[in-house]
């Protein structure tokens, strides 16, 4: 696959959609992420209670639009990524969002997370756009090579700061496990 490029004129294969831009604060750390992985996006506000026409024509356009995986965030009675769902083939990763009018967040997990059989919604943690990012990423790093190359860095990078930490903390604080 050759489709992946920096340019933001490269047509986009993740899209992030949004209840409202009250929720940008939390997504936006998914597009942070798909940028630092060079993956070309695009962020709109879709509503699935404010702007259910447009919800359906996003979802149904989606795959022949050429994306690859949407991330859909929104908090409260948080209907819009099993929506989207239930309209399009493509991977749809959830983002619960804790926002104005949730309760507490269990109610955008759990409006997020409980889909019935058939229709599932990829959900991440509360407020995680990071991770469904990093989702969005893998799903499109299985064909494509270079893309797998730099999720793999990453990793490497994330072991690396624990093992940093770990030391710093050996300097304070009995550690026989790596001293054997
Ligand atoms: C949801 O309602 C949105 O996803 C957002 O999290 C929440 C509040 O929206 P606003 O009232 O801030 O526009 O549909």
């Amino acid at each position: 696959m050759d489709e992946l490029q920096t340019s933001n004129q490269s047509p986009p294969l993740v899209g992030i959609i949004m209840g409202s831009d009250s929720d940008l604060n939390i997504m936006q750390e998914a597009a942070s992420i798909l940028k630092e992985f060079d993956i070309p996006f695009e962020l709109t506000i879709v509503s699935a209670h404010r702007t259910p026409l447009r919800m359906v024509e996003y979802a149904t356009k989606a795959a022949e639009r050429g994306l690859k995986a949407i991330i859909a965030g929104a908090g409260g009675a948080a209907h819009l990524p099993g929506m989207i769902a239930s309209i399009t083939t493509l991977p749809v990763i959830g983002v619960p969002i804790k926002s104005s009018n949730s309760i507490d967040g269990w109610d955008s997990v759990l409006s997020i997370l409980q889909m019935p059989n058939g229709v599932p919604v990829a959900t991440v943690a509360l407020n995680a756009a990071k991770n469904a990012g990093i989702v969005a990423a893998q799903i499109i790093a299985t064909s494509n090579e270079e893309l797998s190359k730099k999720i793999k860095a990453y990793k490497k990078q994330l072991e690396k700061s624990v093992l940093d930490k770990a030391k710093n903390l050996s300097n304070d604080w009995l550690n026989k496990f790596d001293a054997e």
